[in-house]
């Protein structure tokens, strides 16, 4: 089902299948480049990592869903991107609610999936995956790459982890195109979110929630018990805070 296109640089995959995508790309087109010259992580960061070192990926999606159900989309990609790391490197990371793939706390892979539309019926979703092989990520992020967390005698070869995450990928494609498929996609998602039951800080637009997660709902949103009662989010940066200590620790994860 895969029409993978592979670029040495480019600005960003994620682009890249977005125009193919508005020129009415097939779904399963795929991008895979060895260095994007702008990396596009979510509200306008950068996603980085130099040339030939990471996973840099994009995926074209025309699933039968409508624009509430897109967070699945990235949650299908971040679901085959934590079983290739499994296969692959025997590495074994959680999600962080919405879009992180998270070993021993620290960031392993980001996921930025976008929707386009025509009218109010969505016509595609992008998901892009940067996945860390060889370079963990700028050294205030505190990342880490499967290289580093595998302890595998060999380096991990790209080529076979992008092979093995679009093999996990097929079928949960086919997931999305209906209720009860997406139904079991969301309780996947829950069973490997590793933050629910965390203390978490989100960031949302001019406020700041403390809580405990409780839940992720049906619609994908964070449900986070404050002082003033539950709270839903759809949107907004997640820290997980570690009561023992009350500041700010992304290894507080498990
Ligand atoms: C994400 O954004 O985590 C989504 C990243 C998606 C990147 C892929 S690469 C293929 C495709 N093409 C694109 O242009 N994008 C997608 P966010 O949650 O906003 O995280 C961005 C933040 O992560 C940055 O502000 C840095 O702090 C940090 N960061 C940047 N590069 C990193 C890396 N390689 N590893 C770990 N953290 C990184």
């Amino acid at each position: 089902m895969w029409d993978i296109h592979r670029l040495g640089e480019v600005d960003s995959t994620n682009t890249f299948v977005r125009d193919r995508a508005r020129q009415g790309a097939a779904a399963g087109l795929v991008a895979v480049a060895d260095h994007q010259t702008a990396g596009r992580g979510r509200l306008d960061r950068r996603w980085e990592s130099p040339a030939g070192a990471n996973l840099l990926v994009s995926v074209l999606l025309r699933p039968h869903c409508s624009a509430a159900d897109v967070h699945l989309c990235a949650g299908a990609v971040a679901l085959a991107a934590a079983d290739a790391c499994r296969e692959v490197a025997g590495v074994a990371p959680v999600l962080k609610w919405p879009n992180d793939l998270l070993f021993d706390g620290a960031k392993l892979a980001g996921v930025l999936a976008e929707a386009e539309f025509a009218g109010s019926s969505l016509t595609a979703v992008i998901v892009g995956i940067g996945l860390n092989v060889a370079w963990p990520g700028p050294p205030e992020a505190g990342g880490t790459c499967l290289d580093d967390a595998g302890g595998q005698a060999q380096p991990v070869d790209r080529q076979v982890l992008l092979d093995s995450l679009l093999r996990a990928l097929e079928p949960r494609c086919a997931l999305l195109d209906d209720a009860a498929g997406r139904r079991a996609l969301a309780d996947e998602v829950r069973s490997l979110c590793g933050t629910v039951g965390q203390l978490v800080r989100v960031t949302l637009a001019g406020e700041e929630l403390t809580g405990r997660a409780s839940a992720i709902d049906d619609s994908g949103r964070l449900v986070v018990d404050t002082a003033s009662g539950p709270r839903s989010v759809s949107a907004g940066d997640v820290v997980h805070v570690r009561p023992d200590q009350g500041r700010e620790e992304l290894r507080g994860l498990g």
